[in-house]
């Protein structure tokens, strides 16, 4: 293992992640990004990401929580390496329903002065940004997206969230949930995503309004959102209940 830092990119490192097991992922509480710039070894190799695994497991959650750097970007693309097709996961037909555009709400609970459940209407009167970015999913694969919203941190402030608060909380239509530190809440590129490739997204890819937070691992970027809450008392989420490690970003 090098103790220099290792330049690598995530599109270097997916097809040796899909040689590993997901119980080794799941043990390891790995993340890319945070794997490299943490550990500090060769992720270029299967033996690399082994040593890689093993000092991941020397930290937790408070001490990853503690080296991220709120200002350091995730890597962004051109138009041209967007994927094709575009892949989508976990998504169940039952919900649509419920996400219908129209109808949709966005409830807001918890450490914030102003409760109004939003419309979609009411989202896209704020100031939108675009990425182009690369999605990573623990399982193994990973692809490069466009998605456009509002940025979280903007509609926090908007929402006179407590900022100081610890946690943000995500729930979404299908029942799943996830959570973010406030620090990465607040990272310029995490996005209330309403479009993708300049059209509104559809149902399979989180309609109408998904996070999207290209610092961490593709579970945290919740579909379909239907609630969100600034908590002091640790939220969880779907799957970091079930031994995900929690922070699981860069
Ligand atoms: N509502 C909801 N959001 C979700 C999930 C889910 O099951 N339900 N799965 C997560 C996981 S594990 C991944 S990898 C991404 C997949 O996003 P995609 O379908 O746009 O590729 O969505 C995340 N957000
Ligand atoms: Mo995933």
């Amino acid at each position: 293992m090098s103790r220099k830092r290792a330049a690598v990119r995530a599109s270097d490192i997916a097809p040796e992640l899909a040689q590993l097991s997901r119980r080794r992922l799941l043990k390891g509480g790995l993340s890319l990004g945070a794997l490299a710039l943490m550990t500090g070894c060769d992720l270029s190799s299967h033996s690399g990401i082994d040593a890689a695994l093993s000092t991941m497991l020397e930290f937790d959650d408070r001490v990853q929580a503690a080296l991220f750097n709120p200002s350091r970007l995730a890597e962004t693309y051109p138009a041209s390496a967007i994927t094709e097709p575009f892949r989508f996961n976990a998504y169940y037909p039952e919900w649509q329903v419920r996400t219908a555009p129209v109808q949709w709400r966005l409830d807001v609970s918890g450490l914030v002065s102003e409760k109004t459940p939003w419309t979609l209407q009411n989202l896209m009167a704020l100031p939108q940004e675009s990425q182009i970015t690369r999605h990573i999913c623990i399982e193994g694969w990973s692809q490069i997206g466009q998605w456009s919203g509002v940025p979280l941190h903007v509609f926090l402030r908007r929402i006179g969230a407590d900022l100081r608060a610890h946690y943000v909380a995500l729930k979404c239509c299908d029942g799943y949930s996830t959570s973010l530190d406030m620090a990465s809440a607040l990272h310029p590129q995490t996005i209330l995503a309403i479009d993708f490739k300049d059209a509104p997204l559809t149902p399979e890819w989180g309609a109408p309004v998904r996070l999207r937070i290209p610092t961490k691992l593709g579970f945290k970027s919740a579909k379909n959102l239907q609630a969100i809450e600034v908590a002091n008392i640790y939220p969880g989420g779907f799957w970091e209940d079930q031994g995900y490690n929690w922070f699981s970003g860069s």
